[in-house]
């Protein structure tokens, strides 16, 4: 037995033992088991668009190379020796920070499942989104020092890429750009990153700096990070306040209907069935469940009554995914559907794809419905 073959019996996973020499991540996957695909399949393969192929999904780390990318200008290719990352602004203290200078402060890691709020699901655009173990240094204890003023409100993080904007006879060029309110950026959990998955930030993935905000959507983890900056006035750039915006009908509980227009926040409640494997003769469901704190995740088959699925992964990361299964016992055959619904810490229960709250949601972000697949089994 190879080492391989060990790791794939022990229901171990080869990535997962590499990446973490300290944790074991594993996977329930069986030896010999064989992929029964959904027949809602986007209509081009997603490894050809750089997006998760959720068939393939039998990590609980996304590999970096496997990692989606979502870049709306250019994909900069900056020179760390002279980069920097200026904090100004509405700061008593305003500093410019080498990569030496943010590498030698306390080192702290998050696993994180980063989603495109532009994930819709299936058959259309599926499959942006992985799980990493990302490093860097906390952002807090950085604002602190350079000191927020007391006007100050908004904490704007700009990228190095920029593109043409045009807006009302206004032709600008601008840089990448999303904000926070002071109290959100300085959450905890934030981290200006340098690393992904034990190794070097990618350039794809935003080196030589990064922020990686856990409970939020990908659009918020700005890329190839150039300048963050306090200002008194919210911010209303095309990514806050244009593109990423949802668009929803709400129907009030005295029959007002009132069409909101938020900006794209933090991350919802959500799982999928991912894919469906015959091992002999025993079929078994494999998902994920992510964007809030899961505490179960049930499955309905055809409509019938919910069933808790088993849970996979054991270590406390409070803002990764969890993966999950269900053996399905004796399926007969012809086509079946097969849904998932994630229940979070609260008791929150992830939206159906036909409740008023998604069918009233008018825009394709924040899409976190239920799922329902159609499956054939012979
Ligand atoms: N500077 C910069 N940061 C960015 C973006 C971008 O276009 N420019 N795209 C955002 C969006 S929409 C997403 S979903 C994530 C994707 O991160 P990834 O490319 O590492 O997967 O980066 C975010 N950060
Ligand atoms: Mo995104």
């Amino acid at each position: 037995m190879d080492r391989r073959d060990f790791l794939r019996n022990s229901g171990l996973t080869l990535t997962g033992l590499l990446l973490s020499p300290w944790a074991v991540y594993a996977f329930p996957s069986r030896e010999g088991e064989i992929l029964i695909p959904f027949l809602d399949q986007p209509p081009e393969p997603p490894a050809k668009r750089g997006l998760l192929d959720w068939n393939e999904l039998d990590s609980f780390i996304t590999p970096n190379d496997k990692f989606f990318n979502v870049s709306h200008y250019n994909k900069p290719e900056v020179d760390v020796t002279t980069w920097n990352l200026e904090i100004s602004g509405l700061v008593e203290n305003p500093v410019k920070l080498s990569i030496d200078d943010i590498k030698a402060r306390p080192k702290k890691d998050v696993t994180f499942t980063l989603e495109c709020s532009g994930n819709h699901g299936f058959p259309t655009f599926t499959g942006a989104i992985g799980n990493a173990k990302w490093g860097g240094t906390p952002l807090a204890p950085i604002l602190k020092e350079a000191g927020i003023k007391e006007e100050g409100i908004e904490v704007i993080f700009f990228g190095h890429d920029s593109g043409e904007e045009k807006r009302r006879g206004v032709t600008m060029r601008q840089n990448f750009a999303r904000s926070m309110s002071v109290e959100d950026a300085l959450q905890d959990a934030n981290l200006l990153c340098y690393e992904m998955n034990g190794e070097p930030l990618p350039q794809p993935n935003g080196a030589p700096l990064r922020l990686i905000a856990p409970e939020w959507y990908g659009i918020a983890c700005v890329k190839w990070l150039k300048r963050i900056e306090v200002r008194d006035t919210r911010f209303m750039g095309r990514f806050m306040g244009r593109d990423y915006v949802t668009i929803r009908e709400e129907k009030r509980p005295d029959g007002e209907t009132v069409w909101m227009e938020t900006s794209v926040g933090k991350t919802q409640i959500k799982s999928l069935a991912a894919k469906v494997t015959l091992l002999g003769r025993n079929y078994r469901i494999y998902g994920a469940a992510w964007g809030a704190p899961i505490r179960k995740v049930e499955i309905s088959i055809d409509g019938g009554p919910w069933q808790e699925a088993t849970i996979d992964t054991e270590e406390d990361a409070e803002f990764a995914w969890k993966i999950w299964h269900l053996n399905w016992e004796n399926p007969t055959s012809g086509e079946h559907t097969v849904v998932s619904r994630a229940i979070d810490t609260k008791g929150n229960i992830q939206p159906a794809a036909d409740s008023d709250f998604i069918k009233g949601k008018h825009t394709y972000w924040e899409s976190n419905g239920q799922v329902v697949r159609k499956i054939n089994i012979e």
